[in-house]
């Protein structure tokens, strides 16, 4: 049917058609969130980062529940890394005046090839692996609609809006959610299911920018409001 639930948020409640509504939960990767995965090599804190699991599992679960299209993306690289731009390696790589980046994306950490595809630290962790079914995005950018089949996938399930979660909040949350709105979907960023390496200078401003000026890119939520309409849907 065409029901629609409502919610709290900034700028203004947000309304989403529930059969035309995804949950896209953003780069829950090894590599993002665990130790010695790309994220932690590159100097991020670990603890901020995984303030978001618990959370985005308690999101995902109700959004299974209320039986929504559930959409995950993973960033990573093609083994021969023809689909790395040359940004990343030269940015995030072990130039000799970066004493931050001691390893460059496609060499090999612990966790395996950093943040190539088919390797251990590029999977989702366990806790949200996606269930079968559901749709996975390999993206080699930063957002999750350049070079990918995203928008088609989406189109082709009549979704209009989507609720947004993952890491990191300042990085591909933000540029995933600009990305969308550019494309004319809605979104909803949910606050407690995102978050960055550096939450203490990043996260409220990141936030902030995506509702202000009457929702620029989209909305913000928090959690347990989301929750209260998904659960009688179980
Ligand atoms: N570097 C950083 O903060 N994040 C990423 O490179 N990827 C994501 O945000 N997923």
């Amino acid at each position: 049917g065409t029901d629609s639930l409502t919610f709290d948020a900034k700028p203004y409640a947000f309304t989403f058609p529930l059969k035309h509504t995804a949950l896209l939960v953003i780069d829950m990767q090894r590599d993002f969130l665990l130790e010695k995965g790309f994220g932690e090599i590159q100097g991020g804190n670990l603890e901020a980062v995984q303030a978001s699991i618990a959370p985005t599992k308690k999101l995902l679960e109700a959004c299974r529940g209320a039986g929504m299209t559930v959409v995950h993306t993973r960033e990573g690289h093609k083994p021969d890394m023809s689909d790395c731009p040359s940004s990343k390696l030269v940015r995030q790589a072990a130039a000799p005046n970066n004493t931050q980046h001691k390893l460059v994306i496609g060499e090999k950490g612990e966790l395996g090839r950093l943040l190539v595809r088919g390797e251990y630290g590029h999977d989702i962790i366990d806790e949200l692996q996606p269930l079968p079914g559901e749709v996975v995005i390999d993206k080699p950018g930063k957002g999750s609609f350049w070079n990918t089949e995203i928008l088609h996938k989406l189109k082709a399930r009549a979704i209009t809006h989507l609720i947004v979660s993952g890491v990191t909040t300042e990085c591909c949350f933000a540029t995933s959610i600009r990305e969308a709105n550019d494309r004319g979907l809605e979104c909803c960023g949910i606050e407690e299911a995102t978050s960055g390496y550096n939450d203490a200078c990043f996260k409220k401003s990141t936030l902030d920018m995506i509702h202000w000026s009457q929702g620029l890119f989209g909305f913000i939520g928090t959690l347990q409001p989301l929750l209260d309409i998904l659960a009688p849907l179980a």
